[in-house]
């Protein structure tokens, strides 16, 4: 039933956490939205790859100036790329996890990504992100989906399919020991727990998408109308 609830504008639980423990300035600002699956892949990276940043929460649908001045759309996850001056902007999710992946080859040595001597087990984890994207898994509301390489890369799409999708439609993740095994190392790694709001946060912040209410967002007016995600 819908029951009218509003999206967050404050990440809660172990996520509201790090945002107060990330609220110094640094080289990197993450512009954020608590509920944004995009972001959360973005800020689990930087966690993951112990880089500095500090974690600015927007309300992507508000728009604020600010926030233009990275994405001209108003989308979130944005970087504020202060070390620049003026400051520089970088946005898409995945554009930045790469960029993420090039800055902690020469700071902090951590990888997303398998060595480069392994050129094919990278391009399976990029595989496999791909898969995982949010923009491609209207397919798993009919429970499609395959099995494969999974890794820290990925975590933002599975975790949202676990709760959001289960409440709202009903999906059920065709399970087995190596996916299993994912998922819980997933739930257990402390990049992926630091991230995550409380799930009462995504549920009523995605009630809007499930009940398809006009004007959720630029993802679901492209959907409704066809045309191509932002
Ligand atoms: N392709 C973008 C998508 C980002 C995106 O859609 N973010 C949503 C929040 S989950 C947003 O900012 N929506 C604001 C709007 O629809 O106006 C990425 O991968 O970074």
């Amino acid at each position: 039933m819908d029951t009218g609830k509003s999206y967050h504008k404050q990440a809660t639980g172990a996520a509201l956490e790090t945002v107060q423990q990330h609220a110094t300035d640094q080289d990197i600002t993450l512009f954020a939205g608590c509920f944004c699956p995009f972001v959360q892949r973005v800020w689990v990276a930087l966690e993951y790859l112990e880089i500095p940043y500090k974690v600015y929460e927007v309300d992507p649908y508000k728009k604020p100036q600010e926030l233009l001045e990275l994405s001209s759309k108003g989308l979130v996850p944005a970087l504020r790329l202060n070390g620049y001056v003026p400051p520089r902007a970088l946005n898409e999710s995945t554009v930045i996890l790469e960029y993420l992946e090039d800055l902690a080859s020469t700071s902090t040595k951590r990888s997303l990504l398998p060595p480069l001597s392994d050129p094919y087990a990278r391009a399976l984890v990029r595989l496999q992100s791909d898969h995982a994207n949010p923009c491609r898994r209207r397919s798993w509301r009919n429970g499609v989906m395959e099995g494969g390489v999974y890794d820290i890369h990925d975590c933002q799409g599975y975790s949202e399919a676990t709760n959001v999708l289960k409440h709202y439609r009903g999906l059920e993740l065709p399970r087995g020991p190596k996916f299993d095994g994912w998922l819980n190392r997933l739930f257990q790694h402390p990049a992926f727990k630091c991230t995550c709001s409380t799930e009462e946060l995504y549920l009523d912040s995605y009630e809007r998408y499930a009940f398809n209410r006009p004007n959720t967002s630029q993802v679901a007016n492209a959907i409704n109308t066809g045309r191509g995600l932002p």
